[in-house]
């Protein structure tokens, strides 16, 4: 008996280590919408595909194709499910290249669980993480890197993330890698075609040529990687780091940046101890709107007990690789010798503090309170009235958009994956640079292309391919 939680397993990422099923060529089946709302679509793809939909829809004659039909639908049993709209997708038009149908059931989890029970006794097996997707790029329907953009238009958080995600969905990043193939290939192809040189000297000569070709291609990488981290900024957002001495007011700034009570508050000081994180949009006066990532931490103090000393250590070394570090000091007793020691101990540069003075409805802090030389920005907030909040978001958006600036069109990668096969790449390359052979220069080469194969286009190895996707979610 295949228990509910099996074949309903959370939408979230879940890494699979078996990758067989991905090689397989049988038909699969999973929700393609969150469950829970009042609809839940499901879409099944696979050589079992049009005559499972035809026992459901009981459809005998010609099969309506990419169009939308409402039907009772019934069980193999003969046993009525649901009355909902079904579409059947011919394959190779359709998102996985096979035949593809897609069930719009009303959303009770049981329902769900009933009619992927009945199909399972069929032999339809639930999709593994990012299946669809996958047996799409393999059917080359769309390519590796289109297919991650999909994934991280779903993600997208801010304006900027969805514009680079529907750039990359446009093929601009698949140009990219797909030019740094061509310019590999044929750097390879050149040095293979003067493998068998007789003299020494003319292979002297060809390898220098060659190596000045694949000097200007490593550039091309390097820059290339050089983007990630701003990808990654994009995507993910900047980390945002609050710290202070205890009841300077920083979870209610916290709070107050997130807009509901996100974070403990209490007048006594030492409240807060482990780190408390948020994700969070903000979206300046101008419309402008960039992705955060919010830790407010333990206030710094000599710890009352070992748990509060592991808070204070964990809050200040996020702070330490932080983006930004919001350093908070309580408005009313400003910023006295206590915090400026704390502060010179975080050794992180001014340009990545800013100084809150809190509690600004208690009234303005002197000049003398406020003075903070270790900091390049300042502002006076209150999180209990709102005064002065607008003003240090405005100056969030504004920082996160300066540390993610794109030229028109280029393109940011934002994937570790991406990440790790460039820098793989860029070692064959290197390898190939400092040797004096002909032939191991063309098998480093070879070995540079193998690694970023998957994104230039390649789907001949589909276990490597099956690795990227198993760290999608299920359903897409
Ligand atoms: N009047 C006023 N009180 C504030 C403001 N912000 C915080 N407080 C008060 O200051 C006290 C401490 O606030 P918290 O936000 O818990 O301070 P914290 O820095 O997180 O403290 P720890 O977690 O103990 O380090 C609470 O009593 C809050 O109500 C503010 O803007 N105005
Ligand atoms: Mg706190």
């Amino acid at each position: 008996m295949l228990q509910i939680t099996s074949l309903l397993r959370p939408q979230g990422r879940s890494k699979v280590k078996d990758l067989s099923g991905y090689l397989a060529q049988d038909t699969i089946l999973a929700p393609i919408t969150a469950i829970g709302g009042p609809v839940v679509v499901l879409r099944m793809s696979g050589p079992l595909t049009e005559k499972i939909f035809r026992e459901i829809t009981s459809l005998t004659e010609t099969l309506p194709v990419s169009q939308q039909i409402f039907s009772r639908l019934r069980l193999p049993s003969g046993e009525m499910l649901d009355e909902a709209m079904a579409v059947f997708f011919q394959g190779p038009r359709s998102f996985t290249g096979e035949d593809v149908a897609e069930f719009h059931l009303h959303g009770s989890r049981f329902l769900l669980h009933r009619f992927m029970e009945a199909m399972s006794q069929r032999g339809i097996r639930p999709a593994l993480p990012g299946e669809f997707s996958f047996r799409a790029v393999r059917n080359q329907k769309m390519d590796l890197c289109q297919a991650q953009a999909v994934a991280e238009l779903i993600e997208s958080q801010s304006d900027a993330s969805l514009q680079l995600a529907l750039e990359k969905l446009k093929g601009g990043e698949s140009k990219v890698f797909g030019d740094l193939g061509e310019r590999l290939l044929s750097l390879a192809v050149q040095s293979e075609l003067g493998l068998d040189f007789s003299d020494q000297d003319v292979e002297a000569l060809q390898l220098k040529r060659l190596k000045e070709v694949l000097a200007s291609i490593t550039i091309a990488i390097e820059t290339l990687l050089s983007t990630f981290e701003r990808g990654w900024k994009v995507m993910d957002g900047l980390r945002l780091t609050i710290v202070g001495l205890p009841n300077a007011g920083k979870s209610s700034l916290l709070n107050a940046l997130v807009g509901e009570s996100r974070a403990i508050v209490s007048a006594y000081p030492g409240t807060t101890r482990d780190i408390v994180k948020e994700r969070l949009t903000l979206r300046d006066s101008s419309g402008q709107t960039i992705a955060w990532s919010l830790e407010d931490t333990a206030g710094l103090r000599k710890a009352a007990d070992p748990v509060e000393e592991e808070g204070i250590r964990k809050g200040l070394y996020a702070a330490r690789s932080a983006d930004l570090v919001l350093f908070v000091v309580d408005g009313t007793e400003g910023f006295d010798s206590n915090a400026a020691q704390y502060l010179s101990e975080l050794r992180i540069p001014s340009e990545r503090v800013v100084a809150v003075f809190s509690k600004a409805d208690l009234g303005e802090a002197s000049a003398s309170l406020r003075r903070s030389e270790k900091t390049s920005y300042s502002f006076g907030v209150s999180s209990l009235t709102g005064q002065g909040i607008a003003e240090l978001v405005d100056f969030l958006v504004k920082y996160g958009v300066e540390q993610t600036q794109r030229n028109p069109g280029e393109t940011l990668i934002t994937r570790v994956d991406q990440k790790e096969a460039l820098e793989q790449s860029l070692q064959h390359l290197s390898r190939a640079a400092h040797t004096h052979e002909a032939d191991l220069f063309a098998a480093d080469l070879r070995q540079a292309i193998q690694a970023l194969g998957p994104w230039m286009g390649r789907v001949d190895n589909e276990t490597i391919l099956a690795k990227l996707f198993s760290e999608f979610c299920i359903g897409k």
